[in-house]
């Protein structure tokens, strides 16, 4: 019997996919730049149907790609040929909400946004908020440690979690969905899954924490003559809101502009034009939100400080001053070729690294357009890149020297060329060369104690 007859058996009808048609939004990142054939792609119903595909794959020798919604900007579940790729899309039931312990418990292939309104139902909320809620999964969210736009106060997943469940690559089962909150019995295993990219097992449940819900928010959009001001502001920012501030955003204005040609509906609230845009929301219970945002406000704008501010007058105006931000990343794949660069460096660093980085790119490649957007309040920004106007290849052929010349700008100012969105086949070959021999070593010794067959999303994260 193949291997591909063995799947069959374990999974049933409609469970392995081989034909063409079948596996094409299986096979290809979501930028459409990385793409491969696998054997087959599978669908699991069930905890017991994954391990029993991880160990048919280990006996036949064929490793395994885990993927969610394919929405990662890593090309971390994209197969590189030959693997079997293991989508979780199948596996997506809430199975607990417990008010007494303020935990949620799902499966794998839950989509986000459908976790955040389980939560909303159970009156609690589950804050990890991504541009890609609506086809991003919790495996996915979980295997790279997502962040997004709440990360100023809630913290990434990682901080998230509290259990998890995970077939190993030997196909046995770590039953970890504790909900405890203390529990010092030496490692903490789950933080090990948290973050591997699928590349020490497949994660099939977790217990995530809720918090209170916020149900009124105040958000605004301010124009900023520079990064030094979206930085100085966020004290400000953060001494008026309190613990309700929950946001602080930056874009830039050719990232605004980009929005504003492709994506229908959106607009620029200010008339005039801004080099820099911040976005800012509190999150609350009460009408407190409303005020501390005018006092932020009062303070922030001013000589030599946010230009102007726009605030949202209700529900739809703050759908469409978030519609600007979270926009930025489809607007800049339907304008053409980018390169991305998900990088964070000390806050207080900001400034220098986008005043040293810009004129460095210009030098390597005359009118390359800088697409800077990303979550200030966590030093992270999406340094991407569009062609010249037109010039596509251009692009293409002096992206290595641009992306080494980000780089080594964030590694002199202590920063992760990697804030938020992985490795993946993507940036692995790069993180280690700025990675010290005991950090190579450690992560090694990580993968050679969970996968010593390397069976498991061979190619990614590590060299
Ligand atoms: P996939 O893309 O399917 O997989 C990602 C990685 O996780 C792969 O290495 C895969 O092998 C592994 N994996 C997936 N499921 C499992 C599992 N069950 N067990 C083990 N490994 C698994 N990311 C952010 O952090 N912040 C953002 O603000 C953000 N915004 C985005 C906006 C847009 C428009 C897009 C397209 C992406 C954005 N992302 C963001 C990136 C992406 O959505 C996240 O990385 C997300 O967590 C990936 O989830 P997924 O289910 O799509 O995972
Ligand atoms: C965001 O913050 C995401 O919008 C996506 O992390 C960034 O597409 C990108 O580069
Ligand atoms: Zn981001």
């Amino acid at each position: 019997m193949t291997l591909i007859d063995r799947l069959h058996e374990a999974l049933g009808p409609g469970a392995v996919l081989t034909e063409p048609d079948d596996v094409a939004s299986y096979v290809a990142d979501w930028t459409g730049r990385f793409r491969g054939s696998p054997t087959a792609v599978v669908r699991p119903a069930d905890t017991g149907q994954v391990a029993a595909v991880v160990g048919l794959c280990a006996d036949a020798g064929v490793a395994v790609v885990p993927q969610g919604g394919n929405t990662g900007l890593a090309a971390g579940a994209t197969p590189r040929g030959g693997e079997v790729v293991l989508s979780l899309e199948r596996m997506r039931r809430v199975r607990d909400v417990d008010p007494v312990a303020d935990t949620i418990t799902v499966e794998a292939g839950a989509v986000l946004q459908t976790v955040q309104e389980a939560a909303r139902q159970a009156g609690r909320l589950f804050p990890l908020s991504l541009g890609s809620e609506g086809s991003c999964t919790i495996g996915g969210n979980v295997a790279t440690n997502a962040g997004g736009t709440a990360v100023l106060r809630y913290g990434m997943m990682r901080d998230l979690v509290l259990g998890l469940e995970v077939v190993l690559p030997d196909g046995r089962v770590w039953h970890g969905l504790r909900a405890l909150r203390k529990d010092n019995t030496g490692y903490d295993l789950k933080q090990l899954f948290i973050g591997s990219e699928g590349t020490l097992g497949i994660v099939t449940a977790a217990v995530l924490r809720l918090v209170p819900a916020t149900p009124r928010r105040a958000t605004a959009l301010l124009a900023l003559p520079d990064v030094e001001c979206a930085v100085g502001l966020l004290p400000v920012l953060r001494e008026h809101g309190g613990g309700l501030l929950t946001a602080w955003e930056l874009l830039n204005r050719q990232a605004v502009d980009l929005v504003v040609d492709h994506l229908p509906g959106v607009r620029d609230p200010f008339d005039g034009i801004h080099g820099w845009y911040g976005l800012v929301e509190l999150a609350g219970t009460s009408d407190d939100v409303d005020e501390r945002l005018d006092a932020a406000l009062a303070a922030a704008v001013g000589p030599d400080l946010a230009v102007d501010a726009v605030v949202a007058g209700g529900p739809a105006q703050r759908a469409s001053l978030w519609a600007l931000r979270e926009g930025v990343s489809e607007a800049q794949r339907i304008e053409g070729v980018s390169v991305k660069h998900d990088v964070t460096v000390p806050i207080a660093e900001l400034p220098r690294f986008v005043a040293r980085t810009g004129p460095r790119l210009e030098e390597l490649l005359p009118g390359v357009r800088l697409v800077t957007y990303g979550h200030v309040g966590d030093g992270n920004l999406h340094y991407n890149l569009s062609a010249p106007a037109g010039n596509d290849d251009a692009l293409r052929a002096a992206a290595p020297d641009l992306t080494a010349a980000v780089y080594d700008e964030v590694a002199a100012l202590g920063g992760s060329i990697s804030a938020e969105h992985g490795l993946g086949a993507l940036k692995r070959q790069a993180a280690a060369a700025y990675k010290s021999d005991v950090e190579n070593d450690l992560m090694r010794a990580v993968k050679q104690a969970l996968d010593p067959r390397g069976a498991m999303n061979p190619g990614k994260v590590l060299p």
